[in-house]
């Protein structure tokens, strides 16, 4: 049995069901999966209803409704087969649309996972496409809602774009129907529908330039210099897609020169991004990045059906409501990254870490912890803690580092699961960025272990280098 196999089987169950509950994950992957498989299902005509879910715990088990139908977990459930099993689900009822880490139980639940078959840069939307288009080759307009899934799940951030069976198949997909558009060798930046020219620029630190990146001022001046026009004559600021080729081509090799004159690889300065060229200009549906910010701020603001309805095409209340709450995540992200700046991180031997207390939705501390590294110290991995305000006795762990750290021989994944396996705490993520719940009461000892294990992931990986 390949890959395609379990694709092919998964169609099949969803195929001969009377009746589906979709239970997803309320990040833009999983709002991603709901919107693809719910329109292939309803298409069907088979009646399918849907439930999204923060994440599977024996807290959130209760969302899963006791009925006849047929279960879908998404982009979740590879690594809770245990739950099913204690909630007595049967393997008739479930199936599981997943790119985690797969625990094995004792019933043989469906599963499709591209993890297994070593398909590590596909995210679950990339697995519920495979097995929409199965169900009805007609379905490749849903190809543009499974890279926005895998985008959002970074899929496209080590290599600078979506690589494999994503991108020949999925994008190929997407251009084809028309709904896709690829720019290859664009500027690996992020904003480039809406943020004025010189803060995309300022924004973007991967890869650092100085005197541009974090320094919006010193952005300006850099686009100044090289007479880019950067405001209209009514005093609209220009964004990166409406620029020319050639101003393009202009910012782009005074940057690469900039990196050459600091010693510094130019590798990470291309990227290939993916644009929507049927969606409105300057607004952050109009490419992939964007249109994932917008996503993981409606399930941060637990409102992912919004999502859901935009993925959909509704570009009225849906959208409206989804603007206000991007809006608000930017600024209590804003905020954060400021608090964690001003309170300045503890630094030990491998590591930087903070705890923000209660002031801050958990949902987002991942990302303030992101955005904080590439202001501080970005060759030690971040580590933020902050209370979970559903249970007093557990604290959040959000993890992140930088692709640099990562080649050097760091699994942020693996040492979160490593260091709270013992407390029973589940760490999920990637290489990259990942988080763990662990009790409360153990926090500081938490924060020595992880050290510790970095300390032997750096060794392993270059034991000359220390
Ligand atoms: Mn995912």
């Amino acid at each position: 049995m390949g890959f395609s196999d379990d694709v092919d089987a998964a169609a099949e169950q969803i195929r001969a069901a009377e009746e589906i509950t979709i239970i997803s994950h309320i990040d833009a992957d999983g709002i991603s999966c709901e919107a693809i498989l719910s329109q292939a299902i309803s298409r069907q005509e088979i009646k399918v209803k849907s439930v999204f879910v923060r994440q599977l715990e024996p807290l959130t088990m209760p969302q899963v409704p006791s009925d006849s139908s047929l279960k879908v977990f998404m982009d979740l459930g590879a690594g809770q087969q245990n739950l099913f099993e204690e909630h007595c689900l049967t393997e008739r009822e479930v199936l599981i649309i997943d790119h985690h880490v797969s625990q094995q139980v004792k019933r043989q639940y469906t599963q499709v996972n591209c993890l297994p078959y070593g398909i590590d840069r596909m995210s679950a939307a990339g697995v519920a496409y495979l097995v929409a288009k199965r169900m009805d080759s007609a379905n490749t307009d849903l190809a543009k809602l499974a890279i926005i899934g895998n985008v959002g799940d970074m899929m496209a951030r080590e290599k600078c774009g979506l690589v494999g069976m994503v991108r020949t198949t999925i994008v190929e997909d997407g251009i084809a129907h028309g709904n896709v558009e690829v720019r290859k060798r664009d500027l690996n930046c992020y904003g480039t529908a809406t943020r004025p020219l010189h803060l995309s620029l300022a924004y973007n630190d991967d890869p650092f330039v100085k005197g541009i990146s974090n320094n919006p001022e010193g952005a300006r001046q850099f686009l100044k210099r090289l007479g880019i026009r950067q405001q209209t004559e009514k005093g609209r600021w220009y964004v990166w897609e409406e620029i020319s080729l050639e101003e393009k081509r202009t910012i782009i090799s005074a940057l690469a020169e900039q990196l050459i004159a600091n010693g510094e690889k130019t590798d990470r300065l291309f990227a290939e991004s993916y644009a929507f060229p049927d969606e409105q200009p300057r607004t952050p549906l109009r490419n992939a990045q964007e249109y994932a910010t917008l996503l993981n701020a409606c399930g941060r603001w637990s409102k992912p059906q919004v999502g859901g309805a935009i993925l959909r095409g509704d570009r009225g209340t849906a959208y409206r409501d989804a603007e206000h709450m991007l809006n608000n995540h930017r600024a209590i992200i804003r905020n954060l990254l400021q608090f964690i700046l001003d309170t300045g991180v503890k630094e030990l031997e491998n590591l930087q870490w903070l705890h923000v207390g209660g002031r801050y939705p958990d949902t987002i501390v991942g990302i303030g912890a992101g955005m904080a590294l590439s202001k501080l110290n970005n060759k030690k991995p971040i580590l933020i803690m902050c209370e979970v305000p559903e249970d007093t006795g557990l604290t959040k762990v959000s993890m992140r580092t930088t692709e640099r750290v990562v080649e050097r021989g760091i699994d942020l994944q693996q040492a979160l699961s490593d260091a709270s396996a013992e407390y029973g705490g589940g760490g999920g993520g990637h290489k990259i960025a990942a988080g763990a719940y662990i009790p409360k009461i153990a926090e500081e000892e938490f924060v020595i272990r992880v050290n510790r294990i970095l300390g032997e992931q750096f060794d392993k990986a270059c034991p000359a280098h220390r």
